[in-house]
């Protein structure tokens, strides 16, 4: 997969591709990175790259000609590739969306700074929007980075074991269940028993169950967007059963409300 960022700092993705999971994606797969300076597509003698805004205000502008120049220059680098703005806008950045990016032969993102992009770029350029959350960042270029990291490790041959990202919090749309190692015994808190004894059937049971509660207790909005499987059902209810010693039985509904 090809991966060109556009950034006034490319310099902000050395570290990046050279370090950890990334840097071993880039020598041992079909991975190749690589981050363009925008700034060196301005056509002016001083490589102006933003403006102040129409209509008035705060802030600064990204000039539309360098942005657009970059971008053709790197779709004729990457003609297959998706071009990905990088902006609060856009779409909410989650799991399903990373193993959709996976598949593609080439991403080109598009890393905007100051107040945004002149508007009128996204009209053909840009292909997507995404973002990877609810907040403002200084910059395009940190959330680019959260994307490429969550892509790159799902491309087969990045990680260890093939299935190893098959056992990822979302994989199966609950959170992860917990992780221990040594020792067994940390400032006072054990290692759960069932962990300690070698009884897979058993582990796999105790790890579905603290993965639910987890999300149960966490993430509710996670159960309620997928469907419960049999075994989950079952786990659910041992614990209404249980709810219920503790609680007495749910009360009426009180009463006006009907639904
Ligand atoms: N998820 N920002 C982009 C400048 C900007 C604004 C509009 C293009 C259009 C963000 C996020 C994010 C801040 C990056 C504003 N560029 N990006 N920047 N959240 O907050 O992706």
């Amino acid at each position: 997969m090809q991966i060109l960022v556009l950034t006034l700092f490319p310099e902000m993705f050395d570290a990046f591709w050279s370090h950890g999971i990334m840097r071993k994606a880039v020598e041992q797969t079909h991975i190749t990175p690589a981050a363009l300076n925008i700034r060196d597509f301005a056509r002016d003698r001083h490589h102006v790259t933003d403006d102040r805004p129409y209509g008035g205000g705060n802030g600064m502008v990204m000039k539309p000609e360098p942005l657009a120049a970059a971008i053709r220059a790197a779709q004729a680098r990457a003609p297959a590739a998706r071009t990905i703005l990088m902006t609060p806008q856009g779409r909410v950045f989650n799991q399903v969306i990373a193993r959709e990016m996976a598949a593609l032969p080439a991403i080109i993102l598009v890393c905007g700074r100051y107040e945004g992009v002149d508007d009128r770029l996204s009209r053909d350029l840009i292909t997507d929007e995404l973002s990877i959350g609810d907040y403002v960042l200084t910059g395009g270029e940190v959330a680019a980075m959260a994307v490429v990291d969550a892509v790159t490790r799902l491309i087969p041959g990045v990680l260890g074991g093939a299935d190893s990202a098959e056992h990822d919090s979302f994989s199966n749309g609950l959170l992860e269940h917990p992780h221990y190692t040594r020792p067994p015994v940390f400032e006072g808190a054990a290692v759960p028993d069932v962990l300690l004894t070698g009884h897979h059937h058993n582990i796999e049971r105790w790890r579905l169950e603290a993965s639910l509660m987890r999300t149960l207790v966490n993430r509710p909005d996670l159960l309620l967007e997928r469907a419960l499987t049999a075994e989950e059902i079952d786990i659910l209810r041992r614990w209404q059963t249980d709810l219920n010693r503790l609680l007495g039985p749910p009360p009426e509904p009180a009463g006006g409300r009907k639904r």
